[in-house]
């Protein structure tokens, strides 16, 4: 593993790009008009829970890295793609799904309220990331390709294709390790990938960096999911947050169920340094990134 050269607080930087995106998260839930009540408090209730808004600090440093600084598209983007996220993770929770009572630290929202109001949640979550982009965009042309960008990488040749071979072979179909590959990259890489590049559109960067900041997103997007495969065999409920050892008891696809837990941690060490590796035409600009990557590996030492 690369050996980081300056100290740099990522927990602090990551804590306060998650304050500013909850500032906008909660100001477009109470603009957006006519949500019935008992909706409006499921919706208030899973996306105020504390998530780690990695996906959105992605979207606002990519945008510092193309454009010195964080500007108002990064942060409704920002506040899109931690919609979507939640959205999948309400959906994950249910009972047709992964089946999980705990989320965030706290009831899943299937538990909070009930499986209806977590079904339309989840809906209305994912239809308010796109209202949200398609009305709150500064620029038409831009707000098109973020729209293009979070749709493929959500949609069903995206996150919705991971999450259906993920149960399909949580469902007994054998895998093998080119399986897993897809899923890891279709259910959580392509969400990584997609947070940078709407960063990069937000902060007008060129095609040679958005193919860059793409890249680096789906790396450190499969690296996490790799280290969110060890996690659950390594830690418990309290530090996860959401149930822990589910994985092995489902019989699910993941990194140590086919290399073992050591060669695990071996390949996202090698897949994080490969992710550092492709921002360095950046230089220093990108060292938040960088860190980041680093961040991710200390989770699984
Ligand atoms: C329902 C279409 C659909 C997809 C669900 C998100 C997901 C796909 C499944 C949840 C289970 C899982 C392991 C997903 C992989 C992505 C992932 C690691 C999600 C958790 O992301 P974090 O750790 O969560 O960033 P917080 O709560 O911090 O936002």
């Amino acid at each position: 593993m690369t050996e980081k050269t300056e100290k740099m607080d990522i927990n602090g930087a990551l804590e306060q790009k998650a304050e500013l995106v909850n500032d906008v998260i909660a100001a477009a839930i109470k603009d957006f008009g006519g949500i019935p009540d008992r909706l409006r408090e499921a919706i208030e209730y899973t996306l105020g829970a504390p998530g780690k808004r990695v996906r959105a600090a992605i979207v606002l440093w990519c945008c510092e890295v193309a454009a010195g600084k964080v500007n108002k598209d990064a942060e409704i983007a920002a506040a899109a793609i931690e919609m979507v996220h939640t959205y999948s993770l309400v959906h994950d929770d249910l009972p047709a799904m992964d089946d999980d009572d705990f989320r965030r630290g706290r009831p899943s929202c299937h538990k909070a309220f009930d499986e209806a109001t977590a079904i339309l949640t989840g809906d209305a979550l994912l239809t308010m990331a796109f209202e949200l982009l398609s009305t709150k965009i500064s620029d038409a042309t831009k707000a098109v390709e973020m729209i293009k960008t979070l749709a493929e990488a959500a949609g069903p040749a995206g996150m919705v294709a991971g999450q259906i071979n993920d149960l399909l072979a949580q469902n007994g179909t054998s895998g093998n390790s080119d399986d897993l590959h897809n899923i890891h990259i279709n259910k959580t890489a392509k969400m990584f990938c997609a947070s940078a590049l709407l960063g990069a559109i937000a902060g007008g960067a060129s095609e040679e960096q958005k193919d860059l900041l793409g890249r680096f997103g789906l790396k450190l997007g499969l690296g996490f999911q790799i280290a969110d495969d060890i996690l659950d065999v390594s830690s418990n409920s309290t530090q996860l947050g959401k149930t822990a050892g589910k994985d092995a008891k489902q019989g699910k696809l993941t990194y140590p169920s086919i290399f073992g837990l050591e060669q695990s941690k071996e390949k996202a060490c090698q897949i994080a340094d490969e992710a550092i590796g492709i921002l360095e035409p950046f230089g220093q600009k990108a060292d938040v990134l960088k860190e980041l990557a680093y961040l991710l590996l200390r989770r699984i030492r």
